[in-house]
């Protein structure tokens, strides 16, 4: 009993941490550092999990290390994370913002744990992140039917309605529990600051159901308000080279290792240490 107390209790107070360590936007020539072949992905999945990830979010490259969402190679890569990993494999459905929407929803086949489905359209820098109603939908309904669990993406607030009327008219996910990502501080959706966040959880409150949890991250240098405004507003973690490429000013990140230690590190200094594997499994949903 003792020991089940101690469990429940890690759960609801630990902090699942994401690692996104590749992304669609910085080119290998540019950041050495960025895994983009399948063994840089495996060897930097299985460091961070000892760090303290449960969870990699994936974006894959081809051989020319340019953003692909080439189905074998995520069925393979998938295969690999299951093999030498415990971690929760979510794959991105965003993509690159050039990749159509039938790719797009193609990267379901692999049969991640997980996937994200970004809610809304957001402009993304110079360009635009398209995420029709139709497509957001198609998303959610294939992500059902194939158990995946969704991690919803927030680029802005306006996104954490979008999501509280996809549940009212086309039902709850795979799993029955609702997850969502604050992606912040990408030029052209919601700013990466600790009144944003707030802001962002109180609407999550108020729109979405009981047990909701959130995760945040900051891109660029909103990482750190980001971060820490998370933890203290109860919600979890995700870090990576996909968002964060200076670890501090004039210092680029060495590696995603050093990141995902820096979240573990301020997570147990929050006395939310990083929940294993097995607890967030539980915490989302998941059954595998
Ligand atoms: N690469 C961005 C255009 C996701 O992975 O779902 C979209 C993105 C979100 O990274
Ligand atoms: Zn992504």
């Amino acid at each position: 009993m003792a020991g089940n107390r101690g469990r429940i209790a890690d759960m609801a107070t630990g902090t699942l941490i994401t690692v996104a360590p590749t992304g669609a936007e910085s080119s290998k020539s540019d950041v050495p550092a960025l895994p983009v072949t399948l063994e840089e992905l495996v060897a930097t999945a299985k460091e961070c999990e000892a760090l303290g990830a449960s969870v990699i979010h994936v974006h894959i490259r081809d051989d020319e290390a340019r953003p692909t969402l080439d189905l074998g190679r995520l069925r393979d890569t998938v295969a690999a994370l299951r093999s030498e990993t415990d971690l929760i494999v979510q794959l991105s459905t965003g993509g690159a913002v050039s990749d159509p929407e039938s790719d797009r929803l193609r990267v379901l086949e692999a049969r991640p744990d997980m996937a994200s489905c970004t809610m809304g359209t957001v402009n993304f820098g110079e360009d635009v992140f398209l995420n029709r109603w139709e497509f957001i939908v198609a998303l959610h309904e294939r992500m059902r039917e194939y158990g995946v669990v969704p991690e919803y993406e927030i680029f802005d607030i306006g996104h954490v309605w979008a999501l509280a009327r996809l549940l009212e008219r086309h039902g709850l996910p795979h799993g029955g529990h609702i997850h969502v990502d604050f992606v912040m501080g990408v030029p052209g959706g919601m700013p990466g600051t600790v009144e944003t966040l707030v802001a962002a959880k109180q609407q999550v409150e108020r729109l979405l159901p009981e047990g909701t949890t959130f995760s945040a991250t900051g891109i660029g240098r909103t990482t750190l308000p980001v971060m820490l405004a998370s933890l203290a507003a109860g919600g979890h973690l995700r870090v990576g080279m996909e968002d964060t490429l200076t670890y501090a000013k004039g210092q680029p990140v060495e590696s995603n290792m050093q990141l995902v230690a820096r979240a573990a590190g301020f997570a147990r200094l929050a006395q939310r240490p990083p929940l294993n594997t097995a607890a967030a499994r539980t915490l989302l949903g998941i059954s595998r």
